[in-house]
């Protein structure tokens, strides 16, 4: 079990390793007090930085060898949130995500026509696409397009490549393990991110490039309020990586500031809200990083041999790496 730590706001915290991230947040956030700047700035770093081939462009090609995005932010002092799903041709996910909350009243935007939001608000549209993006593509269409999302369809996904047409029977598919699907760490991160300010104004963002090889349109849990990420300042913050298909059924991150809520610790909250996915999905992985309004964090996991996160306040000199055992 992860041992709660006690840390003090102004704080910034994200999942994986990456404190490039975590520095960019921490920099913009002493230097602005903004916890809704620093998210941006900290996302839109893994971003450029393609962290781990699991954030921005040129990671997880889908079907047809596209990398699509999903990005959010969740202001816990209004409550108000804005994501992307599915976001193509757009490099700052994050960047769109926060012009959706300042910039309209809607929540999240898909596909296309977020593309075309994206350029009306002045982001450039390029390709997302990269030789290495393209090469993963290309390997996994000469290996009968392996491991493969669909189910329950002609010809048999686990051993060909489509177009597939539905089977005439309609019962669910029998549940597959996610293992056998090739979801593990190595395919898919997510950066989740918080940051809370000295006044206790919390801000949660999250970006990613979702899973490799997904269906052509396919949005995970990361631009869900709930799901990828939730911030309420009364309480607290979770932020959520991992299986999005599954974790999105559950709603982690909402699950997770519930249990702060009625005076769980950061680490029980964050076990409680695994352990349920893993009661229905033994072989579910991913993780929840859990956090108070007042500073106190912890974190929990399923599946991962190696889940991170990362954290700074003003008593750390530099940002701190917790490895987290998973249960
Ligand atoms: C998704 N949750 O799209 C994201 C990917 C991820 O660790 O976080 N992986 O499913």
């Amino acid at each position: 079990m992860f041992s709660v730590v006690e840390a003090k706001p102004p704080l910034v915290i994200n999942t994986w390793p990456w404190p490039k991230a975590t520095d960019a947040a921490w920099k913009e956030l002493v230097a602005t007090s903004s916890p809704i700047s620093a998210i941006e700035k900290g996302c839109t770093q893994c971003e450029i930085d393609q962290c781990d081939g699991s954030v921005g462009f040129g990671g997880s090609p889908d079907e047809n060898g596209e990398t699509t995005l999903d990005a959010m932010i969740m202001d816990g002092t209004t409550m108000n949130v804005g994501a992307v799903g599915c976001l193509r041709n757009v490099k700052n996910a994050v960047g769109v995500a926060r012009r959706v909350l300042e910039n309209t009243e809607q929540t999240l935007l898909v596909g296309e026509l977020a593309t075309k939001f994206a350029v009306e608000m002045g982001f450039t549209e390029e390709t997302l696409e990269t030789n290495s993006s393209l090469q993963i593509w290309k390997d996994w269409k000469n290996n009968n397009c392996q491991p493969n999302f669909r189910s329950n369809v002609t010809p048999d996904p686990f051993k060909h490549c489509g177009p597939y047409t539905p089977n005439p029977d309609r019962s669910q598919h029998l549940y597959t393990s996610r293992l056998t699907l090739g979801i593990n760490e190595k395919n898919h991160d997510t950066i989740g991110m918080v940051a809370i300010n000295s006044k206790g104004n919390i801000v949660v963002g999250t970006s990613t490039n979702g899973l490799t090889h997904k269906v052509p349109g396919r949005v995970g849990d990361s631009p869900i309020a709930g799901a990828g990420a939730y911030a309420d300042d009364d309480i607290g913050a979770a932020v959520a990586t991992g299986d999005g298909d599954v974790m999105m059924r559950f709603l982690p991150a909402y699950q997770v500031v519930e249990s702060l809520r009625r005076g769980e610790s950061p680490t029980i909250a964050a076990e409680d809200s695994i352990k349920r996915i893993l009661k229905k999905y033994p072989t579910f992985n991913g993780g929840v990083v859990a956090v108070t309004k007042d500073g106190k964090f912890g974190a929990a996991c399923a599946g991962f041999t190696n889940f991170q996160f990362c954290t700074r306040d003003s008593n750390m000199t530099s940002t701190q790496i917790y490895p987290v055992k998973c249960l």
